[in-house]
């Protein structure tokens, strides 16, 4: 059956000129067919250089929305257009806009988790690839604002020493992975190293060998000497690292790191938006121009790290 489909999909894939990019966190039978599996950003930047007109990004909206942001001549379908995720919902932007009034001097850093309205009203967009490089790159005297991940913004601090205003939001499925998780794993298997992502919290990122974003995992996974390593993120990851990987072992930190949005994306949907063309995300222009300033100045900012 599922033969059949995938057939189905890249016959269509041909006839539309399409791509189809897989977030790391896709199910299996998705990361299988993509033709680049990688982080938001990684993806948004395939999108771009593509030689493809449409893009079929299987991910959450706000990722979707990044590539319309960078290649607003394409088009960019979703298979299920209600993948979301929390977290973008987490910051308000009249909130935002008054925040910005109390600190009239700051900066705001946007995580990329963030709507394009969000980007929009911020000065530089970040990834957790390389959050740390664009505050280190801001030589402003004012406050930074930073949105809206305070796990990850914590954690950035803690690298830059640089005092930020933190917002309250947080990845409703990194927070899953408790400290005692960890411990419990590493108990089980000692030799194993700890790689976690910097959504996890405080008490978890302690524990770690390394704070890494899924690229930097990949990359890490493949460099490392380590052969067997506990992985703190959302569980999808864990399948691309052992196909690229099949000599070493990787073991989910937390079962439990699930993202339901990730997950809604299967290969009938992929298969239903091919064929119909239906849930487009487009970002208007007006908002769009703003947003793509917030996106190229953290592109601007050297090599982009993993
Ligand atoms: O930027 C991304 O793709 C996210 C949400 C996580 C990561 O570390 O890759
Ligand atoms: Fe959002 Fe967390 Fe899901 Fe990533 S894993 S899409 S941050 S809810």
């Amino acid at each position: 059956m599922s033969e059949l489909l995938v057939k189905k999909i890249q016959e269509l894939k041909r006839k539309r000129k399409a791509i189809i990019l897989a977030h790391n966190y896709q199910l299996p039978e998705i990361q299988d067919i993509a033709d680049y599996i990688g982080d938001s950003l990684g993806l948004s930047q395939k999108a771009a250089q593509a030689d493809a007109e449409v893009i079929v990004f299987c991910g959450v909206h706000f990722m979707a929305e990044t590539a319309s942001i960078l290649c607003p001549h394409k088009t960019v379908l979703m298979p299920d257009i209600n993948a979301g995720c929390p977290m973008v919902g987490m910051v308000d932007l009249a909130e935002l806009k008054s925040t910005r009034k109390e600190y009239p001097q700051s900066m705001v850093v946007c995580y990329v988790n963030t709507s394009a309205e969000v980007k929009a009203e911020s000065d530089i967009c970040c990834t957790s690839a390389n959050a740390v490089k664009v505050v280190q790159s801001l030589n402003s005297e004012g406050e930074i604002i930073f949105v809206p991940d305070k796990y990850l913004g914590q954690y950035v601090e803690g690298q830059t020493g640089r005092k930020m205003v933190l917002w309250d939001g947080y990845c409703p499925v990194h927070v899953k992975i408790l400290a005692e998780d960890i411990l419990r794993k590493k108990k089980k298997h000692p030799e194993a190293e700890v790689i976690v992502h910097p959504e996890c919290t405080p008490e978890v990122i302690k524990l770690a060998n390394r704070v890494l974003s899924t690229s930097g995992m990949c990359q890490y996974a493949r460099e490392s000497r380590a052969k067997e390593i506990i992985v703190g993120t959302e569980t999808g990851l864990i399948w691309r690292l052992q196909k690229e990987n099949p000599d070493k072992k990787f073991y989910p930190a937390s079962e439990l790191a699930i993202c339901p949005n990730m997950k809604l994306t299967n290969l009938e949907k992929v298969l239903w938006v091919l064929e119909d063309m239906k849930s487009e995300v487009k970002v208007p222009d007006r908002i769009r121009v703003k947003a793509m300033r917030a996106v190229n100045r953290m592109l601007s900012i050297g090599r982009r790290e993993i």
